[in-house]
């Protein structure tokens, strides 16, 4: 059968046999447009049923999460682990909680993952997790008992060698803690079974900025080779969390101006720079709202969420000259790519996992915008999280400025491996195609030699 339709064969059958699925069959139908030169020209991958063995995970744990709130009132949510692909290394990725979480929603999550850390160049495999549990006003006596109840049955399926959790939306420093300190109890071991652990208990210097860190480098990897430079770049930035607040600091100490942040109820736009210390103070620390930092910074404006333009998002109607989605899932669709194109916009790096619309990438590619793809962009975080476990297992600890240096070369490797497979295919530049053949590639040779598992 000729590659495009083997692609199209089984995203049919995944169509089929998950319905409902969409934003997993939206990550399997970029990367599969991506691989059709891939597999015009190896013919084994097909032979060796690849695409039918890893569109499947490996294993897909759902289970009932039962917690008191602080009412003593008995409360439910459902938990997930997907563990996608053992092929390179342990799984390996975040767990979110967030209400919008569901079985699909895991899946694009991990099957991006899966890539990801093929790119990364280390030995970690795919794997992601999380709850239809809301933080959002929760005491965190009650976040404390939901992650107790959450750990309760996650303990029995990972391990240091077997899956290794770490942070994602609604997952931070706080939450990964709890997580870990209920393993502990249940286990009686004290192991790395999680990253992002805090640094006084097996946490690695610089993982909490290494997602944000790395998507700058990336940017800056990008800029660098078309003669160019991330200094002095207007960078309008979404998100306020962990990836958008370490983007936003990143950005700062190269000179570049980090205009905007944004939260799930608006915007912020303070052509100045973003002030790290303030957003940081809101959101890391007080859990806030953003509305707070315009009462701080007067001559910044705050536009409330119901105030976004017709079809977009207030972020991307800034006047920027690199945009960095970091918040969430399609943040970034048509309207947005059109008003970037407008004014003036020469690259998206994508921080967060799939913000752009398949529509807004089409259009930002057709203006000739650049485009860095979430899963090269935003490898930083998951690559530290090796780190991490790498100190770990040989009970090592290095320094911020160790790690930092490795990043920054992890990213570069990243980069050139992209843009060379990029090359190699015939579209030079192209780094999405680039990104998810060499991050197939890699997976998929290793799955042919490990024999049909
Ligand atoms: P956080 O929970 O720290 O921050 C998420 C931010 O995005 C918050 O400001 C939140 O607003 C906003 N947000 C979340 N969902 C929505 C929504 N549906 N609509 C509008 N705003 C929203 O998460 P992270 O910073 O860790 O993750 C951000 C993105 O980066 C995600 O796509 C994640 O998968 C990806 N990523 C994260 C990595 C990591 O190491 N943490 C690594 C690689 C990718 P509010 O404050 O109001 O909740
Ligand atoms: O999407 C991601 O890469 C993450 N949320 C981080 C995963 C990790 O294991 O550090």
């Amino acid at each position: 059968m000729d590659a495009k339709a083997y692609t199209e064969k089984i995203l049919t059958s995944i169509r089929e046999c998950s319905p409902g699925q969409t934003e997993f069959y939206q990550a399997a139908t970029e990367v599969f447009e991506s691989l059709v030169p891939l597999l015009e020209e190896e013919k084994r991958y097909q032979e060796h049923s690849i695409l039918e063995r890893i569109v499947l995970p490996e294993r897909t744990i759902i289970f009932r999460v039962t917690w008191m709130d602080d009412s003593n009132t008995i409360r439910t949510n459902l938990g997930y682990r997907v563990q996608f692909n053992s092929t390179l290394g342990p799984y390996k990725g975040g767990l979110r909680f967030h209400p919008s979480v569901n079985l699909g929603i895991v899946k694009f999550l991990g099957f991006e993952q899966i890539f990801k850390n093929a790119l990364t160049n280390l030995q970690i495999g795919g794997g992601k997790g999380g709850s239809n549990f809301n933080p959002k006003g929760k005491s965190d006596a009650e976040v404390m008992r939901f992650c107790q109840a959450f750990m309760n049955e996650l303990h029995r399926h990972i391990g240091q060698t077997r899956d290794v959790p770490a942070g994602d939306i609604g997952v931070g420093a706080r939450e990964i803690g709890y997580l870990f300190g209920q393993y502990k109890l249940l286990t009686a071991h004290f192991e790395g079974i999680v990253t992002g652990k805090g640094i006084g208990w097996g946490g690695s210097f610089g993982r909490r900025e290494a997602t944000g860190y790395g998507s700058v480098y990336f940017a800056e990897h990008i800029l660098n080779q078309h003669g160019d430079e991330i200094k002095g770049k207007r960078c309008a930035v979404s998100g306020a969390g962990n990836v958008a607040t370490y983007t936003i600091e990143k950005l700062h100490s190269m000179g570049a101006i980090p205009i905007s942040c944004s939260d799930s109820r608006g915007t912020i736009h303070h052509p100045k720079g973003i002030d790290v210390k303030t957003l940081k103070a809101i959101k890391e620390v007080g859990r806030e709202s953003l509305a707070k930092y315009a009462e701080l910074h007067p001559d910044a404006t705050y536009i409330p969420l119901h105030n976004y333009p017709e079809g977009g998002h207030a972020v991307w109607t800034l006047p920027c000259d690199v945009a960095f989605p970091s918040a969430t899932q399609n943040e970034l669709n048509f309207v947005d790519a059109k008003n970037l194109v407008a004014n003036g916009c020469i690259l998206v790096n994508e921080g967060a996992n799939m913000p752009t619309t398949p529509d807004a990438y089409e259009y930002l590619r057709a203006h000739g915008v650049l485009f860095g793809p979430a899963k090269a962009a935003n490898a930083g975080g998951v690559a530290v999280s090796q780190l991490e476990m790498a100190q770990n297992a040989s009970m090592q600890r290095w320094s911020f400025a160790e790690v930092d240096t490795r990043l920054f070369g992890i990213m570069k490797n990243i980069f050139d491996t992209a843009y060379a497979t990029s090359k190699e295919f015939g579209d030079e530049g192209n780094l999405l195609m680039g990104a998810n053949i060499a991050g197939f590639r890699k997976v998929a040779d290793a799955m042919i030699d490990e024999g049909a598992v």
